[in-house]
Parts: structure tokens; C-alpha cells; sequence
């Protein structure tokens, strides 16, 4: 596995001073020399093709190319993308590779500051993937494998004065490629930082921070053990926040020592108050820092705690993804999803599946995350060619799996944010895996021990039990997560280390896991899966910029789009699934207890601050226009209690209105990832007042019909409609000589499938859900007046094949105002999947832009997601209803409308209601249009507005890999009547 690599050790950087070590900033340090930049670069598909000299010191690489380290092959050109989940992209030949290995070559040359004569160098590589060779002005330093882990190496050796020249070989594969084979882009080469470092002879070569804290927390021991590379000198010094000193101690160390540091009150470290200690270990002529986060996880009585304290973790899945540079990862990047995760409520991060950089772990103490730190290890590819076990099971493999984990918890064992260690991925659960989860808990007792394949069976059945400290599920559905509370035998707490499946639109179900997580306290929480969509910012030949996914560059096996299941895009844009999350998992519940008196009940889900830091903000809206608001007194509520508050409103006794009261709670303070004023959550109440019905005199203007055929022409004093009773449809509305429609109105059924209808898709095809068309068995007209005409269909929609879908009877009625009342009554036939949706669709001009609607906003919403959006009066235009997901299908509906109107700029179009809320969407694209898409680029946007008014709207779910869509948001009602009132309207007018 390795030649000549150092042993692991805690991650830092050697300073020379404390000050230049606060900067934080590696290149302060004088013993620190960057590696990164423009290397000479030639790319060999097979390793059979190398030189054998290319690694000799006068080797002439001046016609290689020139590339910028770190980076990935793959990014700039050279070998292949490729997306593939599980399944091995080469013969499963455990341990070999194909022998058309793909190969780059590195030379790179570099001076040595003189300053550094008397020093021990070593070379740190912090990621290359897959394997590496070094050389050193042409002497073999060593060789590594383990992608995401730092292979160091000794190199003074080999170092002159002036000049050198360093030589790297990478391949493609190796066999620790058996173990890594996540659910991702297959990246190459040398993908993270390289550097040089001067130590003294003598030096600090390891530091173990062992923390404990007595039972009441009023004490922190910290233990700092450190491992040296010779008789040296070494002071310890703890300061504060603030730069006090709050402890320190000193000892002659030759190998092994340890220095007790103790602190009384110790400021404890959790993710809302993430507060650090430093800690400064000097030697000879250096100092090394590290942060510390006095802080205890536990598991009491089934219960997942820190600090003493039941925590829930709200969590997400990330990868290391960057749209351009692929697995390399700038700091900025890594802060900017930190920004945007702490802006949505997000507390805890698993870094699937393989140990991130490791500033990506300091700063998760600085911003507050709970992390879940996993070894880079998933052999889930041999489950496709055979027995799932047959590495994790072979003593053969056991090193290579020990090695795994050891380099991960030796690095980062000092982190104050990883709170877990997790054995990988999905491969198995077996010896191997027993052998890493007891070295871990050897080595540190102060983290749980996390892998969600023990769940099933072994073959050999190891009786340690005990090796995991929690029970870990992935897509579970709410139903099992809370069976398995509810089953008193279970000792461990469960955590969901994946759930809802955020791919495409979606995920509905996030509320329904959230009720269960929080009823019951051995349910610890999860992850949602997963981050980031992992699209490649490509373009088309003609220059159009979007966003690629499996099979985009030809690769022969890939996985399609199953990597675009985040929950923001690839250039960190917030889906419509965050708002969601950051709504289910907030800090802060507001619930009515008495909204006539003005009633409200706050509760405090931080788990270790108060309200303090927060404004809640309260305003009264009659029919969306606010006529009360202000602010709450401030409230200090404690962690896990409530209070009850009343909110100064007046309200009417009765109205004609419908008033709603909107609680925002808000920031009062900026802070490292937000500013004051930043929106934690909100809630939202319809306000008790007695309505009191506006009386609708019936029409008293006249009406004239008129048939022609099949035709019936149907005017007013304005208005223009005409039905034809051939097609059982409307087929004019006009105002004013405008014409609103621009085809035939149509009863519809389908929407284009989302990504969760991935599995259900095949049997609404079977049924021809997407093909049926309307059959009339009987229109006529049934009533006609002088002010009214009622016009009677009987029909059906059907594909092929099969019997219809459904059989309808609508009634359509005009009256002398222009409106038009629809009433359908729908049967649909028995032992069919449920409806995607059913409504009606028409068809609305070029230049119907504008939308206007009383409902829920201003973003997407259905009836399993609707717990972000507001209830309010909106005006947006067609394209602001539009949600651009990467691979196109349904999207932009509004859950819950009450009125809209569509119409051109100039307000002229057509107002519809029900009796009661409906979905309605409008868009410059047909479920046929969005269907036919592979990427959003692809779509032709049409100039005619397509809008549908939906009965009800089946909702997202998860179950692209995840439960079924859950029965209470299926459209799967056999009869139900849907009415809808058209009119035509001029809004400036009215
Ligand atoms: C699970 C994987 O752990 C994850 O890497 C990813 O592939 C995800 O699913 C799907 O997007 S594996 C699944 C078979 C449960």
C-alpha cells in the first residue's frame, strides 16, 4: 500500500511564531513551502506507454504540457469524464486493473531556501487518485495510494542546494480503486495541495488532543499527547477566545509524552456556539496550533447527546464537488457551501463517502457543524459481480481496509467538529470492518462509531455487537424509523445517514421524517441525500453554457443523472427542496394556541442557546395587504422550552376578508454567515374573523346562443365565447374582440415525470397516462335562459390498449357577465396507479406573461412540499414560475391557490377560482416539451403560455431512491368533482 510513507499524524502546519501561526494562512509560516502550480504534464492512456527514464533528473519534459496543481485530469481535458455510481467502470478482478491503466506524469522543478539547510524536509501530498510513485531529482522517494488521505514522505535525502526536480507518476487505478467506489465522477490525478515542509531535527511529530469533561462539565482535562522525533523541550499553551492564557504546562519529551492541561468552567463547543480554544505547542523554533472544542458525545439511555444535551442532527450529504475544477476544492468553495448550509438550518455534515481537505474540518469547528468523518472506502462494485462481502470478509484486504480508517482518524483526531467516525460506504459489514471500528475506539473513546452496513447479516457472525455505537438506516421511510422507536429492544439511537432523495423536484417527505424524528427521542436525525447536484459546467458546440451529467461525454458506462440529486445546483443555487428543509428543521417553532387573543406559543429547538440573538416580527395581512404589524418583545427562552406570547392585534369581528397573521424570525446580529436581518424561519396563521360572504347577484344580462354545426357561439355585452360540442370543449374566450385561448381547452391527466416518478413512470406509460385523449360520448346543450347556457359532456380519457382512464361528465355554463362555471364529476377506473394530476389545460396567447394569483409563494409548491412558501398575494411573471431543474420535468405548480389571474402586460386575460384551493401552473412549456428534454438548454421555449388548473396535483416524495410517494398525497381518489370558474377579465378595471 505504501513505500516509505511517513506514519499519519494529526494535520497542521509547523509556524514560527504564534503570530504567523494565528494568521492561519500556510504560507505565513517560513517552514512551510507551497508545491502547488504550473507542473509539466504528459498524459499517457496506458501506463505501458511511459518512458522508462521520464523520471531522470536531465529528462527534457519541455514539449509536455502545462498543468496547474491541484486539478483533476479530467477537468482539463485529458482522459474521460465519467459518472458512474456503484458499479466498477473495469473488469471486478480483485486486486487487479485493467492493464491499459491511464497514467499522467509530473515533473515539476523547485528551489530549496537556504534557510532551510540544517532542516529535515518532507513532501505532504494531501489527495492524489488514484496511486503515486515520487522521485526526487531522480531517486524513487516512495510510492502511495488512498486518495483522500495525505501521504508524507522524508525527502531531505534527496534534496541539493538550488534546483530540484520533482517526479511524479499517477495512475488511473490501483487496487484501492476496489474501495473507492462511491457514487460519483471518477476523478484523477493530483487533486488536492502539495507542499514542502522544514522541521527541526528534533520536532514534534504527532499531538493528540484527548479532552474529558467531568460529568457536571465544569471541568475540561486535556491531555495533550505528543509524539516527537527526538529529546526536545515542549511548552503547551491553552489561550481563550479572547487570547488569554488559560493553562499551560511543559515537559522533556524524547518519543512519547504528555502534557495535562486543565480548564475550570470550560466554555463548551457546539455547533450554534461554536466556541474554540487554541492551543499552541512550541518547540525548538517552532509552534504548532490547534484549535480545541470542549465538548462530550454520548450516547445515554438510547439518546444521542452532546454536551449532556439530546440533539437532533439536521444533516446533509456532501461530496466534494466543484462544476469546473470537479473534486478539487478551493477554501472559498468549501466556505461558500458552509455559508449557504448555516443560512438553511443545516447543523451536521457527513462527509460522504471519504475524508475531506482537511481545512474543510477547521473550518466546520469555526462555522458549527456536527461532522460525520468517513473512510474512503465503498466496495459496493463487487456486489454487481457477485458476493457483496468477499473483500470486507478476505483477510488480504484487511490492511489495506485498516489503513483506511487509521490515516483518516490519525489526521483529523483533533477536529472538534467530527463527532463520528463512519467505516465508509455500503460494503457489507464484515471482519475487516470489525477490525477498523475497534481500532477506532482504541485510539479515541471520545467519538460514536458510525457505518450503516452492519444492517445486514454476516456470514461469520462476529460477537462484538458492540463495535457500533448507533444503528444507522438509509431511505428508511417515516413509518420504519418510527416503528424502530417504538420497539423498546432497540438500545441504540437511529440515525438516517441518507433520506430524501433530493433529486430533481423533491423532496416532499421532509416534514413527514420530522414529525416522527422529533416525537421520539432515540431518533437521532439524518442526512439528507444529497448536497450538491453534481453537474460539469460544459457547452454546446454554439457556446451555451449548462450544466452535463452521465453519458453527456459519450463515457460508455455511466449512471445518467442519478449524480443531479442535491439539494442546491452545482454553482450552489438554492432548489426549491432547501427552502423546504431549512423550514422543517428550524431552530425556532411558532404554534397558535389562541389566535383570537392573539395567542402564539414560541419554542426553542436550539439545543444550547437562547432567543435572544433573534427578532420575531409579526404583521396582519387583509387579503395580502398588511394593515397591522410589529415586533415581539424580546423573548429569552431558554433551549428545549417554550413560551407564550400575545400578539397586540386587533381584529374585526366579521369581514368580507380573510386576514393573515406571518411571524419572521429574524437575525439581530451579523455574524460569520449571515448578516443582520437574515431570515431563520417564519410561520403563518389564518386569522379567526367571521366572513361574511359577499353577495353574487345572479346575472342579469343577456345572453345569445347561437349553433352552427357543432359549433355554438355564445356573446355578450363584451364577450365572445364558442364551444364546440364535437370536442366537448371550449374552444374561444374573448373579451373585447381579445381571444384568451389559443387551442382547445383539454381535460389532462399528465405531467411530465419528475425524478421520483422514475419508478412509477413505466406503469402510467402502460396505461398511456401520457397519451390520453378525450372521447365525447353526448354534448348538448342542457339549459339556456336569457341570461345563461349550460352546455352537458359526457366523455372519457384514454390511452391505448388498455379500457379508459377515466369517464367524465362536465357541465359548462355561461352567463351574461362572460364567466363560465365548470363543473366536472370524474370516475376513474378501479386497480390503476394514481393520477399524476387532473385539471384542466388551456392554451393562452403569445404576450400572456404575467400571473397574478392569492396562494402560496413565491416559489414552487405541491402538497408534500408546501411548508416553505408563504400564503400571499403574488405577481409574477411565467418565467419567474419556472423552476430550471438540470433535467427537465414538472415543476413551478402553486399548492393551495384561492384566485389567479393570467394575462398579458397589460392586465388582460383570464381570472379563475374555485370553491375550493387548487394547484394551478403556467409556463412557456408543455409536460410534453419538459418529457422530451434531456437538459434544460434543450427546451424551446414557446411563446404561447400553457397553463393548467389542477383539481389536485400528485406530490414529489423521494422515491427516486427512496419510499413510495405516501398514500395522503396521492392523487388516487375513484370519483371526485372538481369545479373551476372562468372569466374573462381587464384587471386594470376591476
Ligand atoms: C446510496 C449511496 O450511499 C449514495 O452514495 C448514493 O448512491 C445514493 O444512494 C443514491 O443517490 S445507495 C442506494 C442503493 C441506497
Amino acid at each position: 500500500m505504501h513505500v516509505n510513507r511517513e506514519e499519519p499524524r494529526a494535520y497542521y502546519i509547523p509556524y514560527s511564531t504564534s503570530e504567523n501561526a494565528n494568521s492561519g494562512k500556510r504560507g505565513q509560516s517560513p517552514y512551510y513551502q507551497t508545491l502547488n502550480g504550473s507542473w509539466k504534464f504528459n498524459y499517457l492512456p496506458s501506463v505501458k506507454e511511459v518512458e522508462d527514464d521520464f523520471y531522470k533528473e536531465d529528462k527534457d519534459v519541455k514539449g509536455w504540457d502545462d498543468l496547474i496543481v491541484p486539478s483533476c485530469w479530467q477537468t482539463n481535458g485529458y482522459d474521460q469524464l465519467q459518472y458512474v455510481n456503484y458499479n466498477y467502470p473495469f473488469p471486478c478482478d480483485p486486486p487487479f486493473m485493467p492493464i491499459e491503466n491511464p497514467t499522467g506524469l509530473y515533473v515539476r522543478e523547485f528551489m530549496v531556501s537556504d534557510q532551510w539547510e540544517s532542516k529535515e524536509k518532507y513532501v505532504v501530498f494531501e489527495g492524489v487518485n488514484s496511486c503515486f510513485y515520487v522521485w526526487i531529482n531522480g531517486t524513487f522517494v516512495g510510492y502511495s495510494q488512498g486518495s483522500r488521505m495525505p501521504a508524507e514522505f522524508l525527502v531531505s535525502p534527496y534534496l541539493k542546494s538550488g534546483k530540484n526536480r520533482m517526479s511524479v507518476m499517477v495512475l488511473k487505478w490501483c487496487d484501492g480503486s476496489y474501495l473507492e467506489g462511491q457514487d460519483m465522477w471518477r476523478f484523477s490525478g493530483i487533486f488536492r495541495d502539495v507542499y514542502m515542509l522544514a522541521r527541526d531535527k528534533a520536532h514534534v511529530r504527532d499531538v493528540f488532543n484527548k479532552q474529558q469533561l467531568s460529568d457536571d462539565f465544569q471541568k475540561a482535562t486535556l491531555s495533550c499527547e505528543i509524539e516527537t522525533t527526538g529529546p526536545i523541550e515542549v511548552t503547551v499553551e491553552l489561550k481563550d477566545a479572547s487570547g488569554r492564557i488559560v493553562s499551560l504546562g511543559e515537559a522533556s519529551i524524547d518519543g512519547k509524552g504528555s502534557i495535562p492541561l486543565v480548564v475550570n468552567n470550560p466554555k463548551l463547543w457546539n455547533a450554534e456556539n461554536p466556541y474554540l480554544y487554541s492551543l499552541y505547542v512550541y518547540a525548538s523554533n517552532e509552534v504548532l496550533t490547534f484549535t480545541v472544542g470542549f465538548r462530550s458525545i454520548a450516547v445515554q439511555d438510547g439518546v444521542f447527546t452532546i454536551n449532556g444535551q439530546a440533539v437532533k442532527l439536521k444533516g446533509v450529504n456532501r461530496h466534494d464537488s466543484h462544476p469546473e475544477l470537479g473534486g478539487t476544492i478551493p477554501v472559498n468553495h468549501m466556505i461558500k457551501d458552509l455559508v449557504v448550509m448555516k443560512q438553511h438550518n443545516i447543523n451536521t455534515i457527513r462527509t460522504s463517502h471519504y475524508p475531506n481537505d482537511p481545512r474543510f474540518l477547521e473550518l466546520c469547528n469555526k462555522y458549527g457543524f456536527y461532522v460525520i468523518d468517513e473512510a474512503d472506502l465503498e466496495c459496493h462494485g463487487v456486489y454487481s459481480a457477485g458476493p457483496f462481502n468477499i473483500l470486507s470478509i478476505n483477510p488480504d484486504w484487511k490492511k489495506s481496509f485498516m489503513d483506511r480508517m487509521t490515516r483518516m482518524v490519525e489526521r483529523d483526531k483533533n477536529q472538534a467538529s467530527v463527532i463520528m467516525w463512519s467505516l465508509g460506504n455500503e460494503s457489507w459489514y464484515e471482519v475487516n470492518h470489525i477490525a477498523m471500528a475497534e481500532w477506532a475506539r482504541n485510539r479515541d473513546t471520545s467519538r460514536l462509531i458510525h457505518y450503516e452496513g452492519a444492517q445486514y447479516p454476516r456470514v461469520e457472525t462476529n460477537p462484538n455487537e458492540e463495535s457500533l455505537d448507533l444503528v444507522s438506516r438509509m431511505y428508511a421511510s417515516p413509518a420504519e424509523i418510527e416503528k424502530y422507536a417504538l420497539d423498546d429492544t432497540n438500545s441504540k439511537p437511529l440515525l438516517l445517514c441518507e433520506y430524501s432523495h433530493a433529486m430533481g423536484n423533491g423532496p416532499g417527505d421532509l416534514k413527514d421524517y420530522w414529525d416522527v424524528i422529533d416525537a421520539y427521542p432515540k431518533l437521532m436525525g439524518g442526512c439528507v441525500w444529497e448536497w450538491v447536484d453534481h453537474g460539469m459546467k460544459t457547452q454546446t458546440a454554439e457556446g451555451i453554457h449548462y450544466f452535463a451529467y452521465g453519458g453527456d461525454f459519450g463515457e460508455k458506462l455511466h449512471d445518467g443523472n442519478f449524480c443531479i440529486d442535491g439539494l442546491v445546483t452545482p454553482d450552489r443555487k438554492p432548489h426549491t427542496g432547501l427552502l423546504e428543509y431549512k423550514k422543517v428543521i428550524a431552530p425556532i417553532k411558532i404554534e397558535a394556541v389562541q389566535l383570537a387573543e392573539g395567542r402564539i406559543r414560541i419554542t426553542n429547538r436550539y439545543d444550547f442557546i437562547d432567543l435572544t440573538h433573534v427578532s420575531v416580527h409579526w404583521k396582519v395581512e387583509e387579503d395580502g395587504v398588511v394593515v397591522q404589524q410589529g415586533y415581539l418583545d424580546d423573548s429569552d427562552v431558554a433551549p428545549h422550552t417554550e413560551s407564550i406570547v400575545r400578539i397586540p392585534y386587533e381584529l374585526p369581528e366579521v369581514s368580507a376578508n380573510r386576514y393573515f397573521l406571518t411571524l419572521t424570525c429574524k437575525m439581530k446580529v451579523d455574524t460569520l454567515w449571515c448578516e443582520a436581518g437574515h431570515e431563520l424561519t417564519f410561520e403563518q396563521f389564518e386569522l379567526p374573523v367571521e366572513r361574511i360572504e359577499a353577495v353574487v347577484e345572479p346575472s342579469l344580462a343577456p345572453i345569445h346562443v347561437t349553433q352552427n354545426g357543432h359549433l355554438v357561439a355564445i356573446e355578450g355585452f363584451d364577450f365572445q365565447h364558442e364551444f364546440d360540442l364535437y370536442d366537448g370543449t371550449l374552444t374561444r374566450i374573448s373579451k373585447h374582440g381579445l381571444q384568451l385561448l389559443q387551442s382547445p381547452a383539454t381535460f389532462n391527466i399528465w405531467r411530465a415525470p419528475i425524478d421520483n416518478d422514475a419508478h412509477l413512470k413505466p406503469k402510467w406509460l402502460q396505461e398511456g397516462y401520457d397519451q390520453a385523449v378525450m372521447r365525447v360520448y353526448r354534448s348538448e346543450i342542457i339549459e339556456q335562459t336569457e341570461n345563461s347556457v349550460s352546455i352537458g359532456v359526457d366523455f372519457s380519457l384514454g390511452g391505448y390498449i388498455k379500457y379508459p382512464i377515466l369517464h367524465g361528465k362536465s357541465i359548462w355554463q355561461f352567463d351574461g357577465t362572460g364567466k363560465i362555471n365548470l363543473q366536472v364529476n370524474v370516475k376513474v377506473r378501479e386497480g390503476l396507479p394514481f393520477l399524476p394530476r387532473f385539471g384542466l389545460k388551456l392554451t393562452m396567447p403569445q404576450g400572456t406573461e404575467e400571473v397574478e394569483y392569492f396562494g402560496f409563494g413565491p416559489q414552487e409548491s405541491y402538497i408534500d412540499k408546501q411548508h416553505s412558501v408563504k400564503k400571499g398575494k403574488y405577481l409574477q411573471t411565467v418565467d419567474e414560475l419556472f423552476e430550471p431543474y438540470i433535467r427537465p420535468q414538472e415543476n413551478g405548480s402553486r399548492f393551495g391557490t384561492e384566485w389567479v389571474s393570467v394575462s398579458n402586460g397589460q392586465g388582460m386575460g383570464l381570472n379563475f377560482t374555485s370553491d375550493k384551493a387548487f394547484s394551478f401552473n403556467a409556463a412557456h412549456y408543455t409536460p410534453e416539451d419538459l418529457a422530451a428534454a434531456s437538459h434544460h438548454h434543450m427546451l424551446v421555449r414557446r411563446e404561447e403560455t400553457i397553463v393548467h388548473l389542477d383539481y389536485k396535483m400528485s406530490g414529489v416524495g423521494s422515491h427516486s431512491c427512496g419510499p413510495e410517494l405516501a398514500p395522503q398525497y396521492r392523487l388516487e381518489e375513484n370519483e371526485f368533482e372538481f369545479k373551476l370558474v372562468i372569466r374573462p377579465v381587464f384587471k386594470e378595471d376591476e
